[in-house]
């Protein structure tokens, strides 16, 4: 979604801004904008389209400064328009970008207009440079200003100004949006994300809710929400350059296809370390909060809701605990009915995502204080409002649509449900020593799965021309059906949908046709003969198949049914080895016909809207 970087240096900003900026694509945007203080005053360039448009407009005008700030708009409010693209300016001297909603923003505008203000845009976010502008007018600084002027807002924001008047100042402000301040030497920066600002600065510092920060080159201060100065951690970011640029291959989607033998190692080495299931992989005081808990509750969105939903299995079949999993945008918004002693669990891969937040506060508020976090991103807004976390290491995620993010958090719930169970006595020694064994060998039945690349890529030839498809799993591959279908939607828009495939006989199989693909996914598990019979049921009323069958599940070909081999059946870790087949369908499916795979059309990596 909508990016924010900003700059105060002794040197030229406009290359830190557009550098930034380009960084801040992956998260997905429509238009893009830099607000600069010059010589002149401030100047301003704005495009709808791609940060590369706007670059070029900003070099054709000869755009130069030390101060400065920009944004890519994921439009919420206000249509695509360059009217609408941030920065916002009030009377020529003032400048913000903004990240989030104002729900107020009626009310604001209707008594600005009041107040003699002229609208120039339809975002909810022009309300926010008036508001700053007036209280400056009234004779506040520029951070008295935003602190009178944030105190009115309702809603979400990540904000940064600028201001003619101000040439060696910038501020910024945060509520429900990340924000951070990269501190460098001799100069300042705030960003939405700390890859906007790396090849700068590793030095970062992350605002908290309701903080505002006043940026000099050489100072940063920094007030909570009641105004009063605050002192706040300063980290360093092991964000690598690397795992942002594409290097040899086509699209981050594919990098990061590639990259989940790596990231699920990455993301066991503490468990391998200590050869154990333990409370402490989940946080110093995870064992209180673990102990005599009845239930768990898995909130989460899109990709990780299916996470969830594959954890389910896991957690109610090793750990004998009941678990519920809901969609996060569901769950806040219905009375449901709180355990204390259940474990709220929030998957998301940027801790961001609005919905999961507000999921999780809502929990809490119901008394239920036993909250766990999985997430990608240290130090992000969901694991720094929960009492427990436990990180996966999938590193920088850009490709829009998920897929090391997915891997890793499927490991992360496994070892929670393997943990569980050893906690509850239900784990012995050598039940726990195999399951370490079967994590040991998931990164190489990962890099099996890659191998069939070759294959996967004639049948998503065969995938291009067709509208629709069907995908089919049964117990816990259901969602891993869900998860592809949902894949080939995202990025290639052909219209999937997933079912368990005890379930096509109750309706879906009107649906089947020579011109329907159905995907099957079909391990060699206990249901394995039930998904055969379902086959024959598709097979006989013409259908196309396209069965992921492992290694050793005896499967055979015929004319309407396509095999391909997945590795050796990788007991009950195979939803994630599946995983890995109907992403590369869907990648190269989305390539043949030719959408933008990384950025695919409407969508937003990090959904920190409602
Ligand atoms: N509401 C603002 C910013 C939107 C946003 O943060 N998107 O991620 C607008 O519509 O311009």
């Amino acid at each position: 979604m909508c990016g924010i970087v900003g700059a105060i240096a002794g040197r030229d900003v406009v290359p830190v801004l557009i550098e930034g900026l380009k960084r801040l694509e992956y998260r997905g945007y429509d238009s893009a904008g830099i607000a600069v203080v010059a010589d002149t005053g401030v100047r301003r360039v704005r495009r709808t389209g791609r940060v590369s448009e706007m670059e070029s407009a900003a070099a054709a005008e000869g755009f130069s400064a030390t101060l400065g700030i920009g944004h890519t708009r994921w439009a919420t409010h206000g249509g695509v328009t360059e009217d609408n693209a941030h920065p916002h300016i009030s009377h020529g001297e003032l400048a913000l970008v903004h990240n989030g909603i104002i729900e107020n923003h009626e009310a604001q505008r209707e008594r600005l207009r009041g107040l003699g203000y002229a609208f120039e845009s339809q975002t909810d976010t022009e309300v926010i440079a008036h508001l700053i502008h007036h209280y400056r007018a009234q004779g506040a600084d520029l951070v008295g200003a935003l602190q009178q002027a944030v105190r009115e807002l309702h809603g979400a924001y990540a904000i940064a100004v600028i201001d003619k008047r101000d040439p060696g100042t910038m501020v910024a402000a945060r509520m429900g949006c990340p924000l951070l301040v990269g501190l460098g030497d001799g100069e300042n920066f705030v960003a939405s994300d700390v890859s906007a600002i790396v090849s700068s600065t590793r030095r970062v510092i992350f605002l908290e809710e309701g903080d505002t920060a006043e940026l000099t080159r050489d100072a940063v201060r920094i007030f909570d929400a009641d105004g009063a100065p605050v002192e706040r951690e300063v980290h360093v970011s092991d964000v690598s350059l690397a795992s942002l640029e594409l290097g040899p291959y086509r699209h981050f989607m594919q990098k990061e296809i590639h990259e989940q033998p790596r990231a699920v190692a990455d993301t066991i080495e503490a468990l391998m370390d200590d050869n154990a299931f333990s409370a402490e992989l989940f946080g110093k005081d995870a064992a209180g909060v673990l102990e005599g808990i009845e239930a768990v509750q898995i909130l989460a969105c899109g990709t990780s809701y299916y996470a969830g939903l594959t954890a389910r299995y896991w957690i109610e079949a090793l750990a004998g605990l009941p678990c519920a999993v809901d969609i996060a945008s569901e769950y806040r918004y219905r009375q449901v009915v709180a355990n204390p002693k259940q474990l709220v669990v929030t998957i998301s891969q940027s801790g961001e995502t609005l919905d999961t937040m507000e999921a999780l506060k809502y929990a809490k508020s119901l008394g239920q204080s036993r909250t766990l976090s999985i997430c990608n991103v240290p130090e992000s807004a969901i694991p720094r409002a929960s009492r427990l976390v436990h990180y996966t290491r999938a590193g920088a995620e850009i490709g829009v649509a998920s897929t090391k993010a997915f891997t890793t958090q499927l490991v992360a719930l496994f070892t929670l449900a393997a943990t569980l169970a050893k906690l509850r006595g239900r784990l012995d020694a050598r039940q726990e020593d195999e399951l370490l064994e079967c994590l040991r060998h998931l990164p190489g039945s990962i890099q099996h799965a890659l191998n069939l690349e070759p294959q996967i890529v004639a049948w998503a030839e065969l995938f291009a021309p067709k509208d629709h498809a069907l995908f089919l799993g049964r117990g816990m591959h259901y969602p891993i059906a869900l998860e592809g279908a949902l894949k080939l939607k995202e990025i290639s828009y052909i219209h999937a949908e997933a079912y368990p495939a005890g379930e096509l006989k109750h309706g879906p199989l009107a649906l089947v046709d020579d011109a329907m693909p159905v995907v099957v996914i079909a391990p060699n598990d206990s249901l394995l003969e039930k998904v055969k019979s379902n086959i024959q049921e598709v097979r006989a009323r013409g259908g196309q198949m396209f069965v992921f069958a492992d290694a050793d599940s005896q499967f055979g070909e015929s004319e309407q049914v396509n095999v391909i081999r997945t590795p050796r059946h990788a007991g009950i870790l195979s939803p994630i080895v599946h995983a890995i087949p109907v992403q590369l369908l869907a990648y190269h499916a989305a390539l043949a016909r030719g959408t933008d795979v990384d950025k695919p059309r409407n969508l937003a990596k990090s959904v920190t809207v409602e």
